[in-house]
């Protein structure tokens, strides 16, 4: 059990300036361009990272290439690459507290939470696609017999990912540890407002065993960095995780360059529908209240549109504002708190914009609404729930991102669809009923790639993250992720 002073002997230490990860090198930008990385624990800087511009990029890819060509990891037999992979794992777990720290130090997940989902997480999927490796088959068809047909499994090549700053080690592991266990080479940009952890990972792979080269980090902006990967001509598979305004350019990079396929997570606005006949409401209350809160609702399923039967709309408000004003919001490397701090002024601000507007739209504030806590210096905010929010408004369509819930009441099953598909999101969603068979019906009418029963959030490696309707598309974790990073080469063989 992790006390308070094993993370305090952390939480200090100084961060040197980091640097780009090209083949086994840690090298500054071409440019000499760098910028400051603030801590949303207190708004002070905290390291400097690379901004890493086309050159950069182009000796990242072409690093990616050369190993990959060479087949110093894509033809490394199964077993091996397997017991490197598990080494990462380890690793990543001797140093888990170290991890969770520099991690919550820079995007300001609470440190509870940090520590299951980030490292925590990493070590269990770099462990589920290691054993894997050596249980994937290719197909023989059933063709006739003068002829063998045969499907055979490919790595693509040169893989990208770009990530963003909620939970760069779990999203970062999804996306590397897949496309690693089917043999490519991979180039990662984490996000800018989240990148120490995954720069951190680059270490360990390297410590571990996996070919230099095999795995490159880039660090800098969007615009810049991300773009210059994202329209690379040597880059064959981008997966991206992200907004959906990122992922519609990156539609366009990737047909403006060599139509590379992209494989999007674009977020959710997702529903948790409550009926009157839900088997325990302060169960459902409690679940649902840290199914948006935690992480500050910086969280791609956050259950953030509540939708409650009108029999029992004002007992179950009462319920999640009761539980929701007993969280501890604050420092997130006090293990006490139950909930961090906003990852960026600008995610703050912006948090701050959707509750002027949802008021303005004659949504009503039943608790929260405020920054707090602005003499430390940090962004923190407190749980929001927004009552009476209508289907056409901002708050109800967007994504906030943020600590905000909307409630909204509805009589029948048919209005709880129709409000639960009334946004273009499908990610997630979530429905708390007894009856096993309006749960069904549920499930079948939802138009989400993740429907939760009587529970909300969680799940493992086991089960895909997908997302339909402009949530995205494409899978990560279980083994429809490798997928993603997979050609079939069929061969036709006369005999
Ligand atoms: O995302 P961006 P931001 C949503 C959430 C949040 C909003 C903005 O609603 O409030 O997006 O967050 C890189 N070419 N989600 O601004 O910009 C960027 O550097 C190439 C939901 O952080 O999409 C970072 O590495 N790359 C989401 C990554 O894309 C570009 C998680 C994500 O940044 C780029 C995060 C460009 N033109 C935010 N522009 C989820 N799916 O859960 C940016 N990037």
């Amino acid at each position: 059990m992790i006390k308070q002073e094993d993370i305090n002997k952390h939480r200090y230490s100084i961060i040197p300036n980091q640097n780009l990860l090209i083949g086994e090198n840690w090298v500054s930008s071409k440019s000499g361009k760098t910028q400051s990385i603030i801590s949303p624990i207190d708004g002070k800087i905290i390291s400097e990272l690379q901004v890493a511009n086309n050159l950069d990029v182009n000796e990242a890819v072409l690093s990616a290439r050369e190993v990959f060509d060479k087949g110093h990891w894509s033809n490394m037999p199964p077993l091996n690459r397997k017991k490197i992979m598990l080494r990462i794992a380890e690793i990543i777990e001797e140093k888990i507290l170290e991890l969770t720290v520099l991690g919550v130090r820079d995007n300001g997940t609470e440190f509870n939470m940090a520590l299951r989902a980030e490292p925590g997480s990493a070590a269990g999927t770099f462990r589920y696609y290691a054993e894997a490796i050596d249980k994937i088959y290719g197909e023989v068809s059933n063709t006739s017999s003068d002829f063998i047909g045969l499907i055979q499994k490919e790595p693509v090549g040169v893989v990208a990912a770009i990530v963003p700053w909620n939970f760069p080690l779990m999203i970062g592991a999804w996306k590397i540890a897949p496309a690693l266990a089917m043999g490519n080479s991979v180039i990662i940009k984490p996000s800018e407002a989240a990148s120490l952890s995954l720069l951190k990972l680059g270490e360990i792979c390297l410590e571990a065993g996996l070919p230099p080269g095999t795995l490159n980090i880039v660090t800098g902006n969007g615009k810049q960095t991300g773009q210059a990967l994202a329209r690379h001509m040597d880059v064959d598979v981008l997966t991206f995780t992200g907004s959906g305004n990122t992922g519609r350019q990156l539609l366009e990079y990737s047909a403006q360059s060599n139509m590379k396929r992209i494989y999007q997570e674009l977020g959710g606005k997702s529903p948790n529908i409550i009926f009157a006949d839900a088997e325990n409401l302060e169960e459902a209350a409690k679940v649902s209240t840290m199914g948006i809160f935690r992480n500050s609702g910086e969280v791609c399923v956050a259950g953030s549109r509540l939708l409650v039967e009108d029999k029992i709309h004002n007992e179950f408000l009462k319920l999640v504002s009761e539980y929701s004003q007993k969280l501890k919001i604050g420092d997130p490397l006090e293990i006490k708190n139950d909930v961090g701090a906003i990852n960026s002024l600008s995610q703050l601000q912006s948090d701050l914009d959707f509750v002027e507007k949802a008021k303005s739209e004659g949504g009503n504030i039943e608790i929260g609404g405020n920054r707090i806590l602005k003499s430390s210096g940090g962004f923190y905010m407190e749980p929001t729930i927004i009552s009476s929010v209508k289907q056409d408004t901002e708050v109800f369509q967007n994504e906030v991102f943020g600590p905000i819930l909307t409630v909204t009441a509805f009589s029948n099953e048919d209005e709880a669809i129709k409000l639960a598909n009334g946004t273009d999101f499908g990610l997630a969603s979530g429905i708390w009923t007894s009856n096993l068979s309006r749960a069904h019906k549920m499930v079948k009418k939802i138009k989400a790639g993740t429907v939760f029963v009587n529970t909300y959030g969680g799940s493992d490696n086991t089960i895909p993250l997908t997302g339909v309707k402009q949530s995205g598309n494409g899978s990560d974790k279980s083994l429809h992720a490798l997928d993603k990073f997979t050609d079939l080469k069929s061969v036709w063989m006369k005999l």
